[in-house]
């Protein structure tokens, strides 16, 4: 086998189903043998972010690796955003880029695609990946690929393989399998685990937040069942919202400070003893909070560490410390109505409240299950989440993949589900071609949520739906407007965009568009978009000017607030 084949399976064997990519001559011989050899199905989109986004959705959607194949300069260059937001967030991409060959390198000419020199890619993607390898050599390719790509999943992180343009069809050994993780120190982990427990226990008013960690390392049924044996009140991060649906637990709600449901921001900013699981500690997760959440008092497990006050437990993995602290608590010995607190211990009694309500940003009418009784009515950004409830009360639920702008803070009010988004990094874009990458490496039909503004970034990757199968709903969230934005500058007219006809652009690119003006509209397109499969379905959805959803609303107050002091 070729140096191609053994990256491929290699790429296999550690949970990567398709490769996303787009390429160019340096990268024309990898392209090849990636497409010959049909180890892994090949899909090319239109341009490189939506590539790098396909490929970190596709990871986040089934676990595993994402791959996203470009050449060199030009294509990788282009992924720079895109990478950066899997480095963010924690997504385990890997980026395979073609590169010139050593002769080439040596000829002395400056060659096409080389930015200042032959070594500025490396050095630009050496910022943004936790690990990489030049495959210049196939005698030391495949140590070097299992290296890299045992790090992408141990530590969550992008990497990067360069493959000059030589290489791909050389001859190459096996890459060896994964090998087993090195244990963590014994003692650190059980101190680590007694330490966490003891302060739970300590306090009285405990809490669970989990984020996307917990999703990334595939623990949510573990960090399900220890929610269930602590019996502690649960809630996620904006960022890790749809965590741990569909395991049984009743969860509080999703914490996002002022701009969500109060009794929760109260709760969680109250709490003596927070234990944040694998959540990212980022303003947009955080910070507009009226009473800032003391970390001194929280227990930090992220990026394979523990923080505790001012005990830092370095090189214990989530999985482990969760395995941990089930060993710990069995089940049944933390009762619901006690808490944490055994019978005989002279500790703080129990929270009291720790049967959970669900406490979420749904105002009142945001997240209706009966459709608005004015048929007529212009869309506002909830009568989408209503229209999204209804659908998914009827058929189950469905994954969303969203992009940022009001339509991520509307996701907020639709139930939650399996949602994809890049909410702390908070790149444009996203939202369409993480919708395509999650189809195609799930097989399961998203919703797409995505700003007019985010629209004109990607949504021309839609043409890509038809030849592969694909036939997402996108819900174009049409107000003419950066109006995110506008909320914080509501006197600049930089903000305004014009009315682009989206709908009628739908069939161009393969697909069914519908013009959606009123509630009523809205209702029924939604229904025969659903209906309607094989085909991707796009809603330009007008929405009535200035309408915001109840939690941008909220935000902005927020932070305005903050901003002025008062
Ligand atoms: C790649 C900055 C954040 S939100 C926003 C911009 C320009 C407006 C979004 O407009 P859209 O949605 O999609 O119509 P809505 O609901 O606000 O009307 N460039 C990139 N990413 C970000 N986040 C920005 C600029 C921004
Ligand atoms: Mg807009």
């Amino acid at each position: 086998m070729n140096l191609t084949e053994r990256l491929l399976h290699a790429l296999a064997r550690r949970g990567a189903t398709e490769v996303f990519g787009l390429p160019g001559d340096f990268a024309l011989a990898l392209f090849r043998e990636i497409e010959r050899s049909a180890i892994l199905p090949l899909y090319t989109l239109s341009h490189e972010p939506a590539v790098g986004f396909a490929a970190d959705a596709a990871a986040r959607g089934r676990g595993g690796l994402g791959v996203a194949a470009v050449t060199y300069g030009a294509g990788a260059f282009n992924l720079v955003n895109a990478v950066a937001v899997s480095y963010a967030e924690r997504v385990p991409l890997v980026l395979l880029s073609g590169a010139p060959a050593a002769h080439e390198a040596a000829s002395g000419y400056r060659l096409h695609h080389q930015a200042k020199t032959l070594d500025t890619q490396w050095r630009v993607f050496e910022e943004l990946t936790v690990d990489r390898a030049r495959l210049d050599d196939a005698r030391t390719a495949p140590a070097l690929i299992a290296r890299v790509l045992d790090s992408a999943l141990r530590e969550s992180l992008p990497v990067y393989l360069e493959i000059p343009r030589d290489m791909p069809q050389r001859p190459c050994d096996e890459v060896p399998d994964s090998a087993a993780a090195a244990e963590p120190d014994a003692q650190a982990l059980a101190a680590c685990a007694d330490e966490l427990l003891q302060r739970l226990r300590a306090a009285q008013r405990p809490l669970l937040m989990v984020g996307v960690e917990v999703r990334r390392y595939a623990l949510e049924a573990k960090v399900a069942e220890l929610a269930r044996r602590l019996a502690i009140p649960v809630v996620t991060t904006f960022m890790g919202r749809g965590l741990l649906t569909g395991h049984d637990i009743a969860l509080r709600g999703t914490y996002i400070g002022l701009a969500g449901c109060p009794e929760l921001a109260d709760e969680v900013e109250r709490s003596d003893a927070l234990l944040l699981l694998g959540a990212i500690v980022s303003d947009t997760n955080f910070a507009v909070s009226s009473r800032r959440i003391d970390l001194r008092l929280a227990i930090q497990a992220l990026g394979g560490q523990v923080v505790m006050g001012h005990h830092v437990y370095p090189d214990l993995p989530l999985a482990r410390l969760v395995d941990a602290l089930l060993e710990r608590v069995p089940p049944g010995r933390a009762p619901p109505t006690t808490g944490l607190v055994p019978p005989s211990s002279d500790a703080t009694p129990a929270p009291s409240n720790t049967t959970p309500q669900t406490c979420d940003a749904t105002s009142p009418t945001a997240a209706s299950l009966v459709p608005s009784a004015d048929d007529t009515a212009a869309i506002v950004p909830s009568d989408i989440a209503g229209a999204v409830n209804r659908l998914m009360q009827r058929h189950g639920v469905i994954p969303l993949a969203c992009d940022v702008g009001d339509c991520l803070f509307t996701a907020m009010d639709i139930e939650p589900t399996a949602l994809i988004a890049p909410g702390y990094y908070a790149t444009m874009g996203y939202g369409v071609p993480a919708g395509l990458g999650l189809q195609a490496a799930t097989g399961r039909r998203p919703l797409v949520l995505v700003g007019d503004g985010a629209f004109q970034m990607t949504g021309w990757e839609l043409g890509n739906a038809r030849r592969y199968g694909w036939d997402p709903i996108v819900l174009v969230f049409n107000n003419a407007s950066w109006e995110m934005l506008r909320a914080f500058e509501p006197d600049a007219r930089f903000n305004d965009l014009d009315t682009w006809d989206y709908a009628s652009m739908a069939a161009g690119m393969g697909g069914d568009g519908h013009l959606v003006r009123s509630v009523a509209e809205l209702e029924r397109t939604l229904a025969q978009a659903w209906a309607t499969r094989g085909r991707f379905q796009l809603l330009d959805i007008r929405l009535a000017p200035g309408a915001r959803s109840p939690t941008l609303t909220r935000f902005v107050e927020a932070v305005r607030r903050l901003s002025t002091g008062h």
